[in-house]
């Protein structure tokens, strides 16, 4: 019933995966306070490295992209170091492991980072985002600062370092974070891009930034180790804009013509329609993407099985699940019954 999960799937010629079950990006704020990742990571890692792809939760790449406490960096020797802790052990028990390279852009918060010695809070406008850091809630989030043409040259080549730090750190490639309404959507998005210059209004100078930064990272890294997750329907951290149809309309077809390992969405439940989008992110993306895609939110090994066999996309990304069942991939080859994740279970690493 769920045997396309288990056949192998080739990215490219580089990368070719064991199963078609990938473990989504899971941010767990468990990195030390200086953001390098523990023993304990390496260990949780190396339990889920049956997945036909571990993609790491979110990794700042620098300083003021951080928004939640402890999340891991990948911009000092030290968190190379740790994750090279990471990916080693993963490598070890088979797997394969992608970072995903963040910033927050306005979600950021300068509690996390002013020791660094700024406080600015970086976004492509100075729109700022409703509500306060979870479970932080003295934590308002603040009116960014539009970020200056210097300001953005510095960020495309800090995401192209990191990049670079994660193949160092042993990483087997990287997923850039351009989902879920952090800095590289909220270029993307009329409801945070107000600007005015070449990174604003039309849908080629909205997309100028998101497409920058992965051709920094294609020429540090190559396009066969590059993947991206996008969030074309705006449903955390973002307004909704009919007008973004249009920006992600061109930002698919440039995407097409750069042979990235894949593109993942970004959502919570692939169930939820966007009028603008004329039904749900995958279906979206689905038919205007041809290329590899990974499907993700709220789907069980079945139903998402259901949906490679209808071609709706290539690769099942599974996220709560798999906190709630390290063994998630031989419990769903096996026909095991699994746990059901509860929130409760983000406090430990198990
Ligand atoms: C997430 N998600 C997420 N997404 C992302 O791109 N980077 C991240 O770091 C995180 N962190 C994160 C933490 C926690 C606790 C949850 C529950 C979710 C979203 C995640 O990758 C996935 O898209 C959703 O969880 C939907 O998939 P499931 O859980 O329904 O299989
Ligand atoms: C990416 C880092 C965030 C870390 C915490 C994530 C916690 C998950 C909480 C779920 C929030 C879901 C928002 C989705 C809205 C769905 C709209 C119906």
């Amino acid at each position: 019933m769920t045997d396309n999960l288990f056949q192998p799937f080739a990215l490219n010629e580089t990368i070719t995966l064991d199963n078609r079950i990938l473990m989504a990006p899971l941010t767990r704020c468990m990195a030390d306070d200086e953001l390098v990742p523990t023993q304990a990571m390496a260990d949780y890692y190396a339990r889920r490295a049956e997945a036909g792809l571990i993609i790491s939760e979110a990794v700042i790449i620098r300083p003021d992209g951080q928004g939640y406490p402890n999340t891991p960096g990948l911009f000092t020797a030290a968190q190379i170091d740790g994750w090279r802790t990471v990916t080693d052990a993963v490598h070890q028990a088979g797997g394969k492991i992608f970072a995903q390279l963040w910033h927050t852009g306005r979600v950021a918060h300068p509690y996390f980072f002013e020791k660094s010695g700024t406080s600015d809070v970086l976004a492509p406008s100075a729109i700022a985002v409703e509500g306060s850091v979870p479970r932080m809630r003295e934590l308002s989030y603040q009116v960014p600062k539009a970020v200056s043409h210097d300001e953005i040259t510095q960020l495309i080549a800090d995401y192209g370092q990191a990049a670079a730090n994660a193949i160092d750190a042993g990483f087997d490639g990287v997923e850039i974070h351009g989902a879920n309404g952090y800095l590289i959507d909220q270029f993307l998005h009329h409801g945070s891009n107000h600007r005015s210059d070449e990174y604003g209004q039309s849908p080629e100078n909205m997309a100028r930034f998101p497409l920058a930064v992965v051709d920094a990272i294609c020429a540090r890294i190559g396009n066969d180790r590059t993947a991206l997750r996008v969030s074309p329907g705006a449903y955390f951290n973002m307004a909704s804009d009919d007008r973004d149809r249009a920006v992600f309309d061109y930002f698919l077809a440039e995407l097409e013509q750069r042979d990235l390992a894949f593109l993942h969405i970004g959502i919570f439940d692939d169930a939820m329609q966007f009028d603008y989008l004329g039904g749900s992110a995958s279906s979206y993306v689905r038919s205007v993407y041809s290329k590899t895609l990974v499907g993700v939110g709220s789907y069980s090994a079945e139903t998402g099985s259901a949906a490679i066999s209808n071609n709706q996309f290539d690769l099942l990304a599974i996220g709560r699940p798999f906190i709630a069942n390290p063994d998630y991939v031989a419990k769903v080859r096996q026909g095991n019954e699994l746990v059901s994740y509860s929130d409760e279970m983000l406090t430990s690493l198990v």
